[in-house]
């Protein structure tokens, strides 16, 4: 019997077949690959074997359409966010907690490495001053130009969620971001239920909690589904490396082979174009973040 992994907590994965979900374990004699933390993932397509009218065993797990990677800081080896999903929605936010540009280029770097359509969503609107405001127009119009999605949006004083909502029809989406950021309290809007737990950001720190721990698919009112995941402050990039990182930059693509040197990785190299047209076509915060990638990929 084919079904959806559509949460995994440990090693019981709750598996969905039609309208019916069954607490699964799997069976260990198939064993996968071992470059992987975590063998299976939200959004895998798995073949079941019913052993109670709630239970059963996960027989396999067919081929990945994709997946989504960072690199587990306990083995180094990969950890699969989630599989088969056909957009991120990569959430920030002006303030509490404050994202970093560079967390939202690696999400994006990654969304194209991995051949999946990024979507920026810019939350808690209602908390910013007309300056915070300022910040966040200069913000947006970087994306706009590299033609990628980029929404402001409010949850808690329902502001723009309309159009969040429409392009999460129909589709898989991978919701990441900081914890803290509003992703549960956004799933909770779009599911029309309360889902999922939200918190209060933790009032010593002023970062979230972390209040999801595990992966979990939810299906949403618009027929779309979404995979939240637990909020991490930062990742680290799995098999993304140094040569790759050029290539997910959209707005360094029609100039690649313009630098003098064809392997040009635009850091020091004389003759670069790209360096040449900072400030110009290309966003200077865009380029630095691209260094300090660049920097962290070992
Ligand atoms: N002011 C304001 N607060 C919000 C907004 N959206 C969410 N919050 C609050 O932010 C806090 C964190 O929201 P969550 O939905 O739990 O965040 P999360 O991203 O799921 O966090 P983790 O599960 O820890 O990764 C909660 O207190 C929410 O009520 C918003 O648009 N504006
Ligand atoms: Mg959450
Ligand atoms: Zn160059």
């Amino acid at each position: 019997m084919k079904g959806v992994v559509i949460k995994s907590v440990g090693n019981t994965y709750n598996v969905q077949v039609n309208n019916k979900i069954f607490k699964c374990n799997y069976r260990g004699k198939y064993k996968l690959s071992n470059n992987f933390s975590n063998p299976i993932v939200s959004g895998d397509i798995v073949e079941l074997e019913l052993i109670s009218k709630e239970t059963g065993i996960i027989e396999k797990i067919y081929e990945r359409k994709n997946y989504f990677l960072k690199k587990s800081l306990k083995d180094n080896k990969a950890h699969i966010i989630a599989s088969n999903i056909d957009q991120t929605l990569i959430m920030g936010s002006i303030k509490s907690p404050y994202t970093k540009l560079k967390f939202i280029d690696k999400c994006i770097s990654a969304s194209y490495f991995y051949e999946i359509k990024p979507i920026i969503l810019f939350n808690k609107i209602d908390l910013l001053n007309k300056e915070e405001e300022e910040k966040l127009n200069e913000i947006s119009s970087i994306y706009n130009s590299l033609n990628i999605k980029l929404f402001t949006a409010s949850v808690k004083e329902n502001i723009n969620l309309n159009e969040v909502s429409e392009i999460l029809n129909n589709k898989r989406t991978l919701i990441i971001g900081n914890s803290g950021i509003g992703k549960s309290s956004l799933i909770n809007f779009l599911t029309g239920k309360k889902s999922q737990r939200t918190d209060d950001l933790s009032l010593k720190t002023g970062r979230g909690k972390q209040t999801t721990t595990f992966s979990e698919i939810f299906s949403l009112k618009n027929n779309g589904k979404v995979v939240d995941t637990p909020g991490f402050k930062d990742f680290y990039f799995h098999d993304i490396d140094k040569n790759d990182l050029k290539f997910l930059y959209p707005e360094f693509k029609i100039k690649n082979n313009q630098c003098k040197f064809n392997n040009c990785n635009h850091q020091n190299e004389p003759g670069c174009i790209i360096k040449e047209n900072i400030g110009k076509s290309i966003s200077e915060r865009r380029y630095n973040n691209y260094l300090s990638i660049l920097n962290e990929i070992d």
